[in-house]
């Protein structure tokens, strides 16, 4: 009876079994995403015991957010096994396992999560030598937020195996050295087109981590909603997954839903955006939403956005044309001064201000020199951008917009955020890319089978070197990856869509 009610319990759960399109069960080497910077593997399985222990080290081995961390991967990597090992247990079957301990070693104390943030670590899964019965795996990192990154890879290398019926690292021993290409990578999502609750942010958050995304862009406010008020809750979770929340507050264009509430920031009832460039209102509510916004998100970049601004309501109502004049200002003059002013306002309150692309070229010698360019136009602004001295984010709208719907993943992963940059120092200005997810047309009900699976695929071009992911030959090897990262999303819970279109494929043969 108790069997036939696990059997159930086992089937209730959509286990994802990667299988190739061969029908055999997979046997390539490494199905980690994204690819680790070196690694070596060997030919031993290693089972991994369901009562796998933490051993910490270091200075920042008592950090709540590893111990945290480790909870949550012990979950994830035992997930589907639980119910397999009851029946173990119910049949009076004894397992012993090749690895029992985790042990991390973390060398510094400081946890605060900004760009740059040292990610790399070392992890080693290999039984120990010598005489000893306990099996280890070990973690290096210099920062809990490498360990975090070390403890994706681990989950990622061990596999729920039927056979046995215990969880194994195949291809053991394996030795990983790995860090980050670029120390951004972004993801936005938009919740003023379609509102999306705390708890699928949350989960988005959560989904970041598995690809090892490390920003999320939150394009609060646009002119659709005005969904602001003291979000507390996601700055506290996200930093617990190594993630950083940078804002977006959007002016001056974008910005129709802020008159709303107060009617005198609109130039006129029937002419809402931009921004009312002739009011000190204007920057003073900036300011104010800025200050409050400051005691909520400890990321050293606040977004203003600066993008579509359309100046027309400028020059035809009439309050604002005659400021203009007074000042011998022209349209552009002011869309400059408006950006310029509110990145002062940014700056004083300590932050880096990114802007869209538009601003940049408009007016780039006026920018303040801390801006970060964002691109997202085709028009391949970074190297404009860094060979002026800025800060550059990819995000070029033709590859990465998650809202194109049409555009396959393949596309996706072979974007190279230093296109067109060869000059070392400039390359390194480009701090990373983000993918967008914009929120016109998804909603909680799909906004995450659009983001995923192809947001990984920008991921592995972010995280991963340039070397071992290009060209036609790695392609192939990260198709079969990417097909398997996305049953492992499903597996965890995350509703990621289909790698690949089958229409545009032949039929087997
Ligand atoms: N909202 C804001 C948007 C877009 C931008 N800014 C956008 C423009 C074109 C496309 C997708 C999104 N929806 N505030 C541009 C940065 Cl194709």
């Amino acid at each position: 009876m108790s069997s036939l009610f696990l059997i159930l319990f086992l089937l209730s759960h959509s286990l994802c079994v990667f299988v190739t399109s061969a029908g055999k069960v997979d046997d390539s080497p490494t199905l980690l995403w994204p690819l680790p910077a070196k690694f070596t593997f060997g030919n031993k399985t290693l089972s991994v015991d369901p009562a796998l222990s933490l051993v910490v080290g270091g200075s920042g081995g008592g950090s709540g957010i590893l111990k945290l961390g480790f909870d949550r991967y012990r979950e994830i990597i035992f997930e589907n096994s639980h119910g397999f090992l009851a029946l173990n247990r119910l049949r009076g079957k004894r397992q012993s396992y090749d690895i029992n301990k985790l042990r991390i070693v973390v060398q510094s104390s400081n946890e605060d999560l900004q760009l740059g943030v040292d990610e790399s670590y070392t992890l080693f899964v290999a039984k120990k030598d010598g005489k000893s019965v306990v099996g280890e795996a070990t973690i290096e990192a210099n920062t809990v937020y490498g360990a975090l990154r070390a403890l994706e890879t681990f989950s990622q290398l061990c596999t729920f195996d039927y056979g046995s019926k215990s969880v194994q690292v195949y291809k053991a021993p394996w030795y990983i050295k790995d860090s980050p290409r670029f120390q951004y990578r972004g993801l936005l999502i938009d919740t003023s087109r379609h509102y999306l609750p705390i708890e699928v942010i949350k989960q988005i958050i959560q989904s970041m981590s598995y690809a090892k995304l490390n920003v999320l862009h939150w394009h609060v406010i646009d002119r659709e909603a005005f969904p602001l008020e003291v979000p507390s809750y996601p700055k506290f979770f996200a930093k617990t997954r190594g993630v950083n929340v940078m804002a977006e507050v959007d002016v001056p264009g974008h910005a129709a839903s802020w008159g709303i509430g107060y009617p005198d920031l609109w130039p006129s009832p029937s002419c809402k955006e931009p921004l009312d460039v002739s009011k000190e209102l204007s920057l003073d509510v900036i300011s104010g939403i800025l200050t409050d916004m400051r005691k909520i998100f400890p990321f050293e970049l606040f977004h203003l956005g600066g993008d579509e601004v359309d100046t027309t309501c400028w020059s035809t109502t009439r309050h604002v044309k005659q400021w203009l004049e007074e000042r011998n200002m022209t349209t552009k003059d002011a869309y400059q001064y408006f950006v310029v002013k509110a990145q002062e306002v940014a700056i004083s309150k300590n932050w880096s201000p990114v802007n869209w692309e538009e601003t940049f070229d408009t007016f780039p010698t006026k920018l303040n020199p801390k801006t970060v360019v964002h691109n997202w136009l085709g028009s391949g602004v970074c190297p404009k951008a860094v060979a002026k001295g800025f800060r550059c984010i990819f995000s070029n709208q033709g590859v990465w917009y998650l809202d194109h719907l049409d555009v396959p993943w393949n596309v996706t992963y072979n974007a190279e955020p230093l296109e067109g940059i060869t000059d070392i120092s400039q390359q390194k200005l480009v701090i990373g890319g983000e993918v967008c997810m914009w929120g016109e047309k998804a909603d909680t009900s799909d906004v995450q089978q659009t983001i995923w699976p192809r947001a990984a695929a920008a991921a592995e071009r972010l995280w991963s070197r340039r070397e071992s992911t290009s060209g036609g030959k790695n392609n192939a090897t990260a198709l079969h990856r990417l097909l398997y990262f996305r049953c492992l999303l499903n597996r965890r819970g995350v509703q990621a869509a289909p790698v690949t279109n089958f229409y545009a494929r032949s039929p087997p043969t």
